[in-house]
């Protein structure tokens, strides 16, 4: 068919293929989830059915797109790790980023009554993506290390803070201030003494994040099948598939790699 006129017009599009043998990594970040948190009474400083809602977004992402290996996400943030070989779309930065960006928010928005029941969702929230390309497996694992560390530091603080607020009756000004120039070791110490408060017993989901991975399982199924001049039998027929699988493990250590091996790719 001739082209038209109009045609050359493709033209003016941007290349913005990612660089091949990287891993390419999308991390969402849900926009302006402070008034959003506080808008639809999230429990501070975690709630678990926000945090339910975003792993059920973070799934739906995984299996309904290709080639995505492991993701990780804390507060209002997922992070998802195309392998380093993958073709899909052409490895066009612009096509992952919006697939992922969408079918997550959609499907923040199709799952919510799941998890927040009778709490209407008041307006539409979004989430904003962006893409980083990683070169080595170390560079990969640095980058998730980064972003479990970042969970850890932000859920030591949020923790004693609201400890300090909801059981110790400061207010949030006070609160603050009582906080200014502490260490760790320090949050721990005011928990542990003031309230008996086992950092380390708090829920893993909270303290670790969540990270979802691709997990291999044998099934077994009898499947009828029927020869020619035979008759027909039931046979068990025993397939791999695979699910997501969700985990609250440490992945800054290298158990976490060790015992899952196939989520990287050797580096060259
Ligand atoms: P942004 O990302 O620049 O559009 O702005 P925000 O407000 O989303 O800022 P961000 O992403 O740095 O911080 C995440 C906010 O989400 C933070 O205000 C706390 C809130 N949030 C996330 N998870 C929870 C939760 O489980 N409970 C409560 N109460 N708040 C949460
Ligand atoms: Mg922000
Ligand atoms: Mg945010
Ligand atoms: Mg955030
Ligand atoms: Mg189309």
């Amino acid at each position: 068919m001739a082209k038209s006129k109009f045609e050359y017009v493709r033209n003016f599009e941007t290349d913005d293929t990612c660089l091949k043998n990287c891993y390419i990594v999308v991390r969402l970040d849900g926009r302006n989830f402070h008034k959003f948190s506080e808008q639809h009474n999230f429990l501070k400083p975690n709630d678990d059915r926000a945090l339910g809602l975003m792993t059920r977004s973070a799934r739906s992402v995984m299996e309904d797109l290709d080639d995505i290996v492991v993701s990780y996400g804390q507060s209002d943030e997922f992070s998802f790790v195309f392998k380093r070989t993958s073709n899909w779309f052409k490895r066009r930065a612009s096509k992952l980023m919006t697939h992922v960006a969408s079918q997550f928010s959609s499907s923040y928005v199709f799952y919510w009554k799941e998890y927040f029941g009778d709490q209407p969702l008041l307006y539409p929230p979004g989430f904003d993506g962006r893409v980083v390309l990683y070169p080595s497996n170390r560079n990969l694992r640095d980058y998730l290390s980064w972003r479990q560390a970042d969970c850890h530091v932000n859920n030591l603080y949020n923790t004693v803070f609201w400890t300090l607020v909801q059981k110790g009756r400061l207010t949030t000004a006070q609160a603050e201030d009582r906080l200014k120039g502490t260490l760790a070791a320090d949050k721990n110490e005011i928990m542990f003494s003031e309230f008996d408060l086992n950092y380390n017993n708090e829920p893993l989901a909270h303290r670790k994040g969540t990270a979802l991975i691709w997990e291999k399982m044998e099934e077994t199924v009898t499947k009828r099948v029927k020869l020619p001049n035979e008759e027909e039998k039931e046979v068990p027929v025993t397939r791999t598939r695979r699910r997501v699988s969700a985990c609250h493990s440490d992945i800054i250590g290298d158990q976490f790699w060790e015992e899952h091996p196939d989520i990287l790719e050797a580096d060259d």
